[in-house]
């Protein structure tokens, strides 16, 4: 197969574009990155050059040029679908249906449940239309992030992954998710086996080097 030349949209504090550079990095695949900064001058992704790139203006959006044919895939869950389709190994969801399925709940809970109420235009909404101070902002963030945890922390027992002896879907959303708790301040000492899973996993070079203090646009 050729290999298609991969270019990812990102932002290094992004945890969904840290949910993609953890896959392609631990599939091998090379791939460049043009940061895309979501707060300075109002936000790179709102302007013109990058809305044609994703009308949704959000990031991380990731560039498949192949055949001289380019194509833009957006939404992390469909991106790293075609990152497992495309490169299948090593697998990120384990071969018994029932246990993809665990898998996928864990990566849902990430994704459907938590991210999108704490994401920057959620947050800034907050803030500027709906009038709210930053302990109450604060207050919301920890909420979900602490709601969704509590489910995670009953359904996994770390080993020393979060679903098993290799790194899954599910430490691909746990791990980004757990450095933003931590980056804003969220007591997250009270789960026990999500800290294990995610020490696991940055042990592992794919992570450590997806990692938002590892990205060229890190400040
Ligand atoms: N469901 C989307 C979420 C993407 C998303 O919300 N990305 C954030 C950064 S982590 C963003 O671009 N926020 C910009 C904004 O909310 O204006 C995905 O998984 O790709």
């Amino acid at each position: 197969m050729t290999i298609p030349q991969l270019t990812l949209y990102s932002y290094f504090r992004s945890s969904a574009a840290f949910r993609v550079r953890i896959a392609l990095n631990l599939k091998g695949v090379a791939y460049d990155i043009v940061p895309v900064h979501l707060l300075r001058d109002g936000g790179e992704h709102r302007k013109d050059w990058y809305k044609v790139i994703n009308p949704q203006m959000r990031v991380p959006s990731l560039a498949v040029e192949h055949g001289g044919e380019r194509r833009i895939l957006i939404q992390s869950p469909a991106i790293l679908e075609w990152i497992e389709e495309t490169f299948p190994r090593p697998a990120l969801l384990p071969h018994d249906p029932i246990e993809r399925s665990r898998v996928r709940s864990i990566a849902a809970i990430v994704a459907c449940d938590i991210h999108p109420l704490n994401n920057v235009g959620v947050l800034n909404y907050l803030k500027g239309p709906l009038g709210q101070g930053q302990e109450a902002v604060s207050a919301w963030y920890a909420h979900w992030i602490r709601t969704g945890f509590e489910a995670i922390e009953q359904m996994i027992a770390p080993a020393p992954y979060a679903c098993g002896d290799r790194p899954t879907l599910a430490d691909l959303h746990l791990v980004p998710q757990v450095f933003n708790a931590r980056r804003f301040k969220v007591p997250i000492d009270d789960f026990p086996r999500i800290l294990a899973a995610t020490e696991a996993a940055m042990m592992l070079e794919a992570f450590a080097r997806a990692a938002p203090e590892a990205q060229p646009d890190a400040e």
